[in-house]
């Protein structure tokens, strides 16, 4: 009697445990509160990538995401250069409604409002667990920075719980790492100061001690010498706090794959921006000369194999099929970003744009649209999408998957089409280069006349000015050869006058 008993209360309490935990914990877990990971390059091009048709670079394991997820083939950043594109991804609204975001120096106060709603906070109200990894160039503290002491506002005050980054770009200083508002490495007898108007007295700049280069400038980026690499921007001091470019990209990996083995038990947000393959390309020597196309090359296949490394680490800690990995760029390819070092004269037949027109900077096509994929192993069902995407979209669209709403003005909630359910994005988007606009409608590409000139031979890119309105029919002319604004008034005003409801004048 008493053993039936206790067998009885055995199977009973096994039992409740199992509808108590497993379903909801599955439930939580697997539908409603995947792990997000965002893995978003810097200047990678539309033709960059083996899965973009790339034939001169192998790529294999960013192949791996697009082949076994969904493969955007209209897959846009706001933006044409860096800070917008980020500005736009974060907070689900158009950059252009900020008049400050544009490239931002390494000085430059946090461009976003501590009040602003943002996909980091979005995720962390939501219960997740949120971290940057790698380059913000969104802007750091209220106005004058002392990188001595911490340094607020910046990531963490703008919904990430733990942020590790380098501050601007790797072209600009500060060259150290901040670890939640903290140099890394600093010794407080060594201060750092930043000037990016003037150079602090008997400093070596670019200008005055050339021999100490190890690495030209073609343009820009002639001040500070670190590691023998001329920047933007004046720094002094922060010696032992120096990063060292080379190790970079695995220093953010290791950082990435921590995160990720500490935070697993809970859901967690991960945006994790890689620095590669914008300039300075420095890649670690176990990658130099693997492409054959200089430096940019080589960067772009160790991105690759961290890419790789970093997705190991999520199958490794058994959360792959529970989380959901979207890749992306903040804007297209240039070659010569200022710094003479081989990526035009190495490019060979690599089209770092695909068959698209311009490149970074760019209103034409190279500028804001990007490699895009979803990828969620087990959920999504591999394919090639031509829906209209938007980085800016994530917000409204992981809202949704998480079972929450969010109406912020901009970003629209096409979940279905970055989970391939639906082969429908967003109607219209405008687009943004350097503070110009366009308007994409459908298959339709609209760009009001601009002053200035449309060749920036710096860098080599046709950016889109013209003294006349331009009209494109994106799905039979994806490389903006025929201009129809002449030929087809119609829609040209059809479009013109959606263009400026959307933008408001
Ligand atoms: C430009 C820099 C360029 C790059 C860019 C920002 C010069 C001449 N050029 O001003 O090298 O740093 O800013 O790139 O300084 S982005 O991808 O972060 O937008
Ligand atoms: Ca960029």
């Amino acid at each position: 009697m008493k053993k039936i008993t206790i067998l009885f209360m055995t199977l009973f309490l096994i039992a409740c445990n199992q509808s108590k935990q497993k379903p909801t914990k599955e439930t939580e877990n697997k539908t409603s509160k995947p792990n997000i990971v965002i893995i978003y390059l810097d200047d990678l091009g539309y033709g960059d990538l083996s899965a973009y048709g790339a034939t001169e670079l192998k790529t294999p394991n960013i192949d791996a995401l697009a082949n076994g997820g969904i493969k955007f083939t209209n897959g846009y950043a706001t933006s044409a250069t860096c800070t917008p594109s980020r500005y736009g991804m974060l907070t689900g609204m158009y950059p252009w409604r900020n008049k400050n975001a544009k490239i931002l120096p390494g000085t430059a106060p946090l461009l976003i409002s501590t009040t602003q709603q943002t996909l980091p906070k979005l995720l962390k109200n939501n219960g997740y667990q949120t971290a940057i990894v790698g380059k913000w160039h969104l802007g750091l503290g209220t106005g004058v920075v002392d990188w001595n002491q911490h340094i607020s506002p910046g990531p963490n005050e703008v919904g990430f719980d733990e942020s590790y980054i380098l501050a601007a770009t790797q072209d600009r200083v500060p060259t150290v790492y901040i670890n939640n508002g903290n140099v890394v490495g600093l010794d407080k007898n060594d201060p750092i100061q930043v000037n990016y108007f003037e150079n602090f007295d008997g400093e070596p700049t670019a200008i005055s001690n050339p021999e100490k280069l190890t690495m030209k400038w073609h343009h820009g980026h002639n001040n500070s010498i670190v590691n023998g690499i001329p920047r933007i921007g004046f720094m002094k001091g922060g010696e032992s706090a120096k990063w060292s470019d080379t190790d970079m990209a695995d220093h953010f990996l290791g950082k990435a794959q921590e995160y990720v083995k500490t935070h697993k038990d809970k859901p967690f947000f991960l945006y994790y921006a890689l620095q590669q393959p914008h300039v300075p390309r420095t890649p670690h020597p176990r990658f130099v000369g693997t492409s054959g196309m200089g430096p940019r090359g080589d960067v772009i296949l160790e991105a690759d194999w961290i890419v790789g490394e970093f997705m190991k680490t999520l199958k490794e800690q058994g959360i792959l099929e529970n989380t959901l990995v979207i890749f992306s760029s903040d804007n297209g390819a240039v070659l010569n970003d200022g710094y003479y070092d081989d990526a035009v004269e190495k490019i060979g037949n690599h089209k770092q744009n695909g068959v698209l027109r311009g490149g970074k900077y760019s209103i034409f096509e190279a500028g804001p649209r990007v490699p895009f994929m979803t990828y969620w192993k087990g959920t999504i069902t591999p394919q090639t999408s031509d829906a209209i995407v938007c980085q800016m979209d994530l917000l409204a669209s992981i809202a949704k998957l998480i079972g929450t709403e969010e109406s912020t003005t901009d970003s629209e909630n096409i979940l279905d089409a970055f989970l391939g359910k639906s082969k429908k994005g967003r109607n219209q988007l405008i687009i943004e280069a350097t503070g110009k606009t366009a308007l994409r409608s459908g298959d339709w590409l609209y760009i009001p006349a601009y002053e200035g000139k449309n060749f920036r031979e710096e860098v080599g890119i046709e950016v889109g000015n013209f003294p006349f309105e331009q009209l494109y029919n994106l799905a039979k002319d994806k490389s903006q050869q025929n201009n129809l604004a002449n030929s087809n008034p119609e829609k040209r005003n059809e479009m013109k006058t959606l263009f400026l409801k959307l933008r408001g004048k």
